[in-house]
């Protein structure tokens, strides 16, 4: 790859990795304009000089020769992989044309924009869908990761509760639900600091089909069935109040509905849960009980609860543990983050009322689209039918920024037909994806080094915030803040033409007085973390108190309390379906070379992980004569892939579990293998889905597998 300009010639510079929506600090080294060393920043808070592989590979994916090098236009027919180079300057007027053309045709809904999981420009996105005027954007995370656990805090707490790695207290008992920080960090935290909490020795409860490296630490390990942790929720409540194991000072003080969710988890006994979830009934007990007394204490929990079509429910009942038991927003305990940033200027006053209501989704899942909720976005089943059949309205147009749609949304052949059928497809992409390879025109995107952004972690509670810095720029690649103030800018928008620095400047000015300059030279800025907030304002409930039973899922016409569903697709509500698919299949546990669909041409992380794995227990797999290292078949009632046997006893015979994310950039376009072990084609987005949200079944489902011949 060739450097562009050098922004950074000679010399050290602090700044946050990126490789995953994480931001661990560094420093990066520059020789002669190219940058030849990264390593861990000792100053960092986060991780103290500390680095995982993939921000250890960031050069070798910052200088890889696969990149998009320049914008490029399409000449055959879409998804026939021929290309032309063109200018930045044709490409972008080419997206504003047609988006003016289509909005005026169409009306500014039937323009859908894109974007990946967390990523430095996330908030820019619905940003700039408000300033189009747009109220469908979309991410494959918002029904399914994240943004459940952001609501259900906010519905409950008032605000997202974070474990506290953050004081002199650290946990001294830590439940790990659904969420393997050790290797996934951040959803929750940045996997350094978990392990400096572990070093000094809490107890650990894990609820986990698999054996993950914490689960193997664990004091109690709740290996349950996939997809029922809303009854071994219920269940652990049941525990914990029936035993009388609950702060009650705090309880009556600061909660609202505790009759009622006692009365509603009367019946659900841990032998009632052992039957549903396989977890002996005395384990459950073990867990509650340790739970309740081994103060302070805290959960890290992650998207395996929200991958079920019961995601809301799940995480209402998951986050009720701390409050029962009086470890909210105490030293080690579950705390609010100190906010350092200032409010982000979405836009959303842009949006008529009229356009808020048509969002998609807005008027069933009102949790997640609706007129009212925090950061509402679309419907994603909603928004592919609206591509492929025009109803309730057509989508003509879909931009996307940073997303691989045929690999990461459920259901991956009905995306391909829904973007198939779009006037206007453009995407920005750090490389030729299998989703780029359909576009109109493709746009080469900023990797992490080449970048300008302020990052506050952990996300939402903010404690500290650091400075992401362009510290080189390769080819004609860009970055999308910049793009979507371009676009405005050809658009003449009213709003949102104002550079993205601006907005740093503001957010960093607020809580810490200081600017996005200042931020670049000292690396990270935050606050001491206070406590017990909540006796000066109350919680920012509508009750000013921890709502129990939630008075705004009352007032949006959902259960306010929380319930066991059983998965859709199940050997218990599906019998006949698990007649001929007989295994219960998860997907997408996370593993430290990738993150989702990236990095597979990343030499030193292919090396480390070139194929895509299955797990799968000896014995399943001897009865079915599959041995270590075979190439199997997993096939649900969808379609069919393959993944390569690794066969482990930390799995339970009856489940097994294969790798998300997987394409082959080493494969010939335009298809680069997406279809061949690609775990979306395994899943389905159809309903039911989650009441509030519109989550889709993304885990828990049933399959068959059998050897490749
Ligand atoms: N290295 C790396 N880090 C990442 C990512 C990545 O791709 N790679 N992706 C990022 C993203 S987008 C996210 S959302 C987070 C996700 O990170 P996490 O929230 O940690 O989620 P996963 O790793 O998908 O799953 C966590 C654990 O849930 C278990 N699990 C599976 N099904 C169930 C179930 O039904 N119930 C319970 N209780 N557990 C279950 C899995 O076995 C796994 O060990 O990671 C982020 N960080
Ligand atoms: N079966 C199954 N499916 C899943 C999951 C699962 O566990 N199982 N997990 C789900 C979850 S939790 C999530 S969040 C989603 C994740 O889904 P996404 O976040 O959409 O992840 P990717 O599909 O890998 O798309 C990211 C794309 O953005 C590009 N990119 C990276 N950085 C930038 C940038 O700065 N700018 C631009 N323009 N592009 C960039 C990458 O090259 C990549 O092609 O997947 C979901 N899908
Ligand atoms: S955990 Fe994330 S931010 Fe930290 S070094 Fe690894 S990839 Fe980079
Ligand atoms: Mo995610």
């Amino acid at each position: 790859m060739q450097q562009r300009s050098t922004e950074k010639d000679e010399g050290t510079y602090k700044s946050a990795c990126r490789m995953c929506h994480g931001g661990c600090g560094v420093l990066v080294h520059v020789k002669d304009g190219a940058v030849v060393k990264i390593e861990g920043d000792p100053e960092s808070p986060l991780n103290k000089g500390k680095l995982c592989v993939k921000g250890l590979s960031s050069i070798e994916h910052l200088y890889n020769p696969d990149r998009l090098k320049y914008p490029l236009k399409r000449t055959g027919r879409r998804g026939e992989g021929k290309w032309e180079r063109i200018s930045w300057t044709e490409a972008l007027n080419t997206i504003a044309a047609r988006i003016k053309e289509i909005k005026r045709d169409y009306g500014a809904e039937s323009i859908a924009i894109g974007t990946g999981t967390g990523r430095h420009h996330f908030h820019h996105v619905p940003r700039f869908a408000n300033a189009i005027g747009t109220p469908n954007w979309c991410e494959p995370g918002t029904a399914q990761c994240f943004l459940p656990r952001i609501k259900v805090g906010l519905m409950t707490y008032g605000d997202l509760p974070v474990c506290d790695y953050y004081g002199d207290i650290s946990p001294k008992c830590l439940l790990v639900w659904g969420h393997n920080p050790l290797i996934s960090g951040p959803d929750g935290e940045i996997q350094f600091k978990v392990r400096e909490c572990l070093r000094k020795g809490p107890k650990l409860l894990v609820v986990d089909p698999r054996r993950t490296e914490l689960a193997e630490k664990a004091d109690v390990w709740l290996q349950l069935r996939p997809g029922t942790d809303d009854a071994l929720a219920l269940s652990m409540l049941h525990v914990i109040i029936n035993e009388d194991l609950c702060d009650n000072d705090f309880v009556e003080k600061w909660t609202v509905g505790f009759d009622k969710l006692a009365t509603r988890v009367k019946d659900c006994t841990p032998e009632w849960a052992e039957e549903i979830t396989w977890v002996p009934a005395a384990k459950i007990k073990e867990a509650a009980r340790l739970f309740a007394i081994v103060k302070p204490g805290c959960i890290e929990w992650g998207c395996a609860i929200e991958h079920t079509p019961n995601s809301i429910q799940t995480a209402r009942a998951v986050s009720m543990l701390p409050a029962l038991t009086g470890n909210i927003d105490v030293p080690g305990g579950w705390i609010f983050g100190m906010h350092v940033l200032g409010f982000f200027p979405f836009l959303a006053e842009n949006l008529s009322e009229e356009m808020k209501q048509c969002r998609l989704g807005a008027d069933t899942y009102k949790v997640l689209s609706g007129v009212d909720t925090v950061l509402p976005s679309a419907h994603i089943p909603t928004l592919f039918t609206a591509m492929r059949t025009g109803e309730p309205y057509p989508i003509k147009a879909f931009l996307i920024f940073g997303n691989n749609a045929l690999v990461t949304y459920g259901n991956v052949k009905e995306v391909y037909e829904s973007l198939m059928k779009l006037d206007f497809l453009a995407v920005m992409d750090i490389y030729m994806t299998p989703t780029a390879e359909l576009a109109d025109i493709v746009l080469p995107a900023a990797t992490w080094l080449e970048v300008d952004e302020i990052v506050g972690l952990p996300y939402v509670a903010e404690n500290i915030v650091l400075a992401q810095q362009k510290i080189v720029s390769v080819e004609e690649a860009r970055q999308d803040e910049e793009i979507f103030v371009e676009l405005a800018r050809k658009m003449n928008l009213p709003v949102g033409t104002e550079p993205a620095e601006e907005i740093y400047d503001e957010q960093l000015g607020t809580v810490l007085g200081t600017t996005f300059e200042e931020l670049k030279r000292k690396g990270f800025a935050s606050i001491p973390q206070r406590y017990h907030k909540y006796k000066d304002f109350g919680f920012f409930t509508p009750s000013q108190k921890i709502e129990l039973y939630s008075s705004t899922m009352e007032r949006l016409g959902y259960d306010p309390l929380p319930y066991y569903e059983e998965p859709p697709e199940s050997p218990v509500s599906t019998p006949e379906i698990a007649n001929e698919y007989p295994l219960i299949l998860i997907t997408g546990a996370r593993v430290g070379s990738y993150f989702n669909s990236e990095y597979r041409q990343v030499p030193a992380l292919r090396k480390k992980h070139p194929d895509p794995l299955m797990e799968i227990h000896p014995e399943t797999a001897h009865e079915l004569g599959i041995a270590e290292d075979d190439w199997a078949w997993i096939e649900t009632r969808r379609g069919k892939i393959k993944q390569k046997a690794k066969l482990t006893r930390g799995i339970d015979p009856r489940v097994v579990h294969v790798e998300h994310g997987w394409w082959f950039p080493e494969e010939p376009g335009p298809e680069h293998g997406v279809w061949k072990s690609n775990a979306n084609v395994l899943t389905d987005t159809g309903p039911p889905y989650d009441p509030a949200m519109g989550t889709y079944q993304l885990r828990a489902l049933l399959c068959k597998v059998y050897r490749v011949a």
